[in-house]
Parts: C-alpha cells; sequence; structure tokens
C-alpha cells in the first residue's frame, strides 16, 4: 500500500478513483489551511523545521525527515492495512463482518464519537498555539511542531470518515470542527479539558503526558470498532499518539532532573533560587493535569458507553485480548463510589462500567511515568516521591464531582478544601513563577535553565542540530 505523494492530498485510500470524495476534502482544504494559519503556532509560518512525514503506514514507514515549512506539510489520510475477514469482537453483532459502511441504525451514535474525537484535535493545536514564543530549546520547539502536525493530520483522519461515510452531516460537522474553538464562550470544544488553557512548557508536558494518553486510550477502544474504516484510521493514529507521550514523558524527566541536580549542588530544596522547578510545584502540576484527563473517561456508569460497547461501535482496550464472553451482560466490575465520608468499591454491571475499566487501565499506564520520574530522583538521592492523586481529588465530571477529596482520597469539608487546595494544586504565584521561567531559547544545543538537555537527539542527529530554522 503505497501514498502517492503527488496528489494534493496525499492518502492510502485511492481518493483518485473517487472524484466526489475528492472534490468534498478539496473544498474543506482551504479552510483547514487558514484555520492553522489563524489558530496553529504563532508565527511560524516562515520557520523550517525538521519534521517526520509518514511516508508508508508499514511499521517502520516513518522513515521520511527534512525541513519542512510548516503550512506545506504533507498532511494526509491514512489507514492501516485492512484485516483480512476480520470479524467484529463484542457486543450484539460479535461474530459478524466489520461493516464496511456505516450501519444505518447506529448511524448518530458513530457520528457523535468521530465527532468527539475529531473536536479534541485541533482544540489541541489552540490550546499550544502559543508556546512556540518560549520554547526551552530548539529540539523541544521542533517536537512541539511535531505534535501540532500530526495533531492536525488526527483531524484529517475524522473528517476523512465524516466527508466518505455521513454525506451531508458529515460535511456539516467537519466544518464544525473548524467553528469551534479551544476556550471560545459561544463555540468551546465539546470536552472540558480542551478549553483548558497550555500556558507553559511545564503544562505542555503534563498535557502530552496525561491528556494524550487519555487520547492513546480511547483511540484503541475506537480502534476495536466493528465499524472497520474507524478501526483503521485510529490505529494508524496511535503509532503518532506514542510520539506525543514521549515528548511528556521526557519532558517532564528533564524538569525533574534539572531539579534534581540542582537540589544536590546547592543541597537545597529551594531551586527557586537557581531558576528551577521544584518538586512540590511539579507535584502539584501532576495533581491537577492528571485530575483533568481522567475526567475525559466519561461517567463511572455510564449507558452511552454501555450502548456504544452493545452496538459494537467502541469496545475495550485491547478487547480482543480479553478472555471473557465480550458481551458483558452478566459480568461485574468493582467501581468506586462514596458512601457517607468515605470511598468504597461495589460491584457493577461490567457493561455501565466499561468506562471505569478503561480509566483504571489509563491510570495503570500513567504510574509507569511516575516510577521512572521517581527513579530519576532516588538516583540523585533525594528522599521525595512523586505520586498519583486519588481518583476522588479535584473532579469535575462522575460521582466524586459533588465532593471534595484530598490528594490521599480522604473526603473533607469545603472549608478545608479553600484552605488547602493552594497545597495540592498550582496557585496563582505557582503558574507565575512558571511563566516567568519561560523565556524562549533559540540557539542551537543550548536549554533553558529549568530543563536538563534530553538524552539524545532526534532520527540520529545530535541534541544541537538546527532543528528548527528561522527565516
Ligand atoms: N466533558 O455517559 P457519560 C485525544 C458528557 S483525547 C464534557 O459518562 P460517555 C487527544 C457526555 O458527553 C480522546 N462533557 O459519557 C488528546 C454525556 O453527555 P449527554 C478524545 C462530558 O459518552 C490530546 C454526559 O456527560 N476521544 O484524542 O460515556 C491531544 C454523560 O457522560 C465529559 C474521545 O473522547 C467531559 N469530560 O463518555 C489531542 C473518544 N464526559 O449524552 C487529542 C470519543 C462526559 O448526557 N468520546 N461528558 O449529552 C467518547 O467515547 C465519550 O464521548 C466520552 C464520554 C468517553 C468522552
Amino acid at each position: 500500500m503505497s501514498i502517492d505523494y503527488q496528489e494534493k492530498i496525499p492518502n492510502n485510500v485511492n481518493l483518485a478513483d473517487d472524484r466526489r470524495l475528492q472534490r468534498a476534502l478539496e473544498k474543506w482544504q482551504p479552510g483547514y489551511q487558514r484555520w492553522w494559519a489563524e489558530l496553529g503556532p504563532d508565527e511560524s509560518q516562515n520557520m523550517d523545521v525538521y519534521l517526520r512525514t509518514a511516508i508508508s503506514v508499514e511499521p517502520g514507514g516513518w522513515a521520511n525527515y527534512g525541513h519542512v515549512k510548516m503550512p506545506d506539510y504533507r498532511w494526509g489520510i491514512f489507514l492501516s492495512p485492512a484485516e483480512q475477514d476480520r470479524k467484529i469482537a463484542f457486543g450484539a453483532h460479535k461474530g459478524d463482518a466489520a461493516w464496511q459502511e456505516v450501519p444505518g441504525e447506529y448511524r448518530a451514535e458513530l457520528r457523535r464519537l468521530i465527532v468527539t474525537q475529531g473536536d479534541t484535535e485541533p482544540a489541541s493545536v489552540e490550546q499550544q498555539r502559543h508556546l512556540g514564543l518560549t520554547c526551552p530549546s530548539l529540539y523541544d520547539l521542533r517536537n512541539l511542531f511535531q505534535v501540532n502536525v500530526e495533531e492536525g493530520r488526527h483531524l484529517w483522519a475524522m473528517v476523512y470518515l465524516l466527508h466518505a461515510h455521513f454525506g451531508r452531516d458529515g460535511r456539516e460537522e467537519a466544518e464544525a470542527m473548524l467553528e469551534r474553538h479551544s476556550g471560545d464562550p459561544d463555540k468551546p470544544r465539546i470536552l472540558e479539558a480542551f478549553n483548558e488553557d497550555t500556558p507553559d512548557w511545564l503544562s505542555f508536558f503534563m498535557f502530552t503526558y496525561f491528556t494524550d494518553r487519555d487520547g492513546k486510550y480511547q483511540l484503541a477502544s475506537l480502534a476495536e470498532s466493528g465499524f472497520d474504516p474507524l478501526s483503521r484510521t485510529c490505529r494508524f493514529m496511535l503509532t503518532e499518539e506514542a510520539h506525543h507521550m514521549f515528548v511528556g514523558e521526557t519532558g517532564v524527566g528533564r524538569v525533574v532532573q534539572r531539579c534534581c541536580q540542582l537540589m544536590t549542588e546547592h543541597k537545597t530544596d529551594d531551586v527557586r533560587k537557581y531558576g528551577a522547578i521544584d518538586l512540590v510545584t511539579i507535584q502539584k502540576y501532576i495533581n491537577f493535569h492528571y485530575s483533568v484527563s481522567v475526567d475525559l473517561f466519561g461517567q463511572e456508569l455510564s449507558t452511552n458507553a454501555a450502548n456504544y460497547y452493545t452496538m459494537g461501535l467502541k469496545g475495550r482496550f485491547q478487547e480482543t485480548r480479553i478472555d471473557d464472553d465480550h458481551l458483558l451482560n452478566n459480568s461485574i466490575y468493582q467501581v468506586a463510589e462514596i458512601k457517607g465520608d468515605k470511598v468504597v468499591f461495589a460491584d457493577q454491571s461490567a457493561l455501565t462500567a466499561v468506562n471505569e475499566r478503561l480509566r483504571d487501565e489509563y491510570t495503570f499506564d500513567c504510574q509507569r511515568g511516575l516510577d521512572k520520574w521517581n527513579k530519576i530522583i532516588a538516583a540523585a538521592g533525594i528522599d521525595y516521591k512523586l505520586s498519583l492523586p486519588h481518583r476522588a481529588f479535584h473532579r469535575g465530571i462522575g460521582s466524586f464531582s459533588g465532593v471534595r477529596a484530598n490528594p490521599e482520597g480522604q473526603i473533607i469539608s469545603q472549608a478545608e478544601w479553600d484552605k488547602r487546595h493552594g497545597e495540592w494544586l498550582p496557585t496563582d504565584e505557582d503558574r507565575i513563577y512558571v511563566t516567568s521561567l519561560m523565556k524562549a531559547v533559540t540557539e542551537p544545543g543550548k536549554m533553558a535553565a529549568w530543563i536538563a538537555p534530553p538524552g539524545k537527539g532526534i532520527n540520529g542527529q545530535p541534541v544541537n542540530f538546527e532543528y528548527v530554522r528561522f527565516n
């Protein structure tokens, strides 16, 4: 399966043979380019950025690196290769052939899932649009832009599905993706976390670690879909998502490393004196970004999610590797809830608890990064441990949204919350301090004082390579 780079819209879906679809997408393209120019990365139009572009969807098809102006990036439509005779793996249609066309009875639900997924992609580009002006290094600037162009491509992926499979209302939904904007009071993005600012690079690394990881879990669940084009699209998107989480994990790790270096060098916890970010502040950012990201999984018990599952539209993480009946009509799952002033676990229908199961798997995965960051701290001989806050902490969605809890998961009064939340979440002062560190460092190989250099460069290039050229 090859991608024709001569085409206006590079693709491996035989766009050339489908004139109607090609015309529809070519009509949408100028609006997308206008959106990128207006709400994409600030002042970046003339920069040459060392970007990776997919040249094939096969494993290892990522070898194409070169300096590119982002408006000329080859945004295209790539689906993972079809699996022969693929069957629906779960729900009421388990065992049937996967759908190649939208199943009429589930059209509205499927469109909603695709629109919700698609909406997050341009939202994140909008959230991150000012960061380039304060990059801690050229290496980091290039990574930010790589993430941004790939989020743009993920929007294309969802827009392709809407145009190819949903006719007129699909085209309208594709237009609407460019009309809603992150934080817009009149036309906000659909999911709450995508209306928050990403005001500084610590937030960016946290976002790519925690929020992009929600992307991984949601895409993996959609990759199980009985609607085969959605499944194949998401499979390919997941290969790009991995890099975004790498940027987050190594980014936070380098901030931790720099802090520990200064703590041991100066025998102090107060690294702010030396222009770095202290471990307490890093913990507060973790508390914020983790709690906002777990909200993205929806309610603990969700009839929407149960319906998506039974309809065969959205499965569980690695559905086919799970050893059960894949129907879940008689299965139970332990779900946390509030009883009095305690958090307890109770048996619930596994079918209505699929959101919660996914959130549990996500949390388990999040912990891996914390273990790595804690190793950096331990290796420096420092007695401090970063941790994920309890699931009840600072929630806006689900059973815990109505209570106040501390990071250990004890239910506390509003008065205690008002008194103590500044110990657990970034305060205005913390944010002002972190923002004060954000000054662009653009000399090849140089790093801002608050972050350690990366272990290695991109694609075998040295760390002091000119990853971005300003024109
Ligand atoms: N904000 O039944 P429930 C990514 C609504 S990130 C606002 O539990 P459901 C990326 C909900 O819509 C991945 N509203 O909901 C990362 C429902 O409304 P209705 C994005 C919310 O449907 C970084 C009501 O509350 N992909 O890719 O089971 C950079 C009841 O809730 C929220 C997806 O999300 C919220 N957080 O679950 C770039 C996958 N949560 O029906 C990209 C597609 C719930 O009462 N989306 N509500 O009007 C879904 O699968 C589901 O929509 C959700 C929600 C899992 C998000």
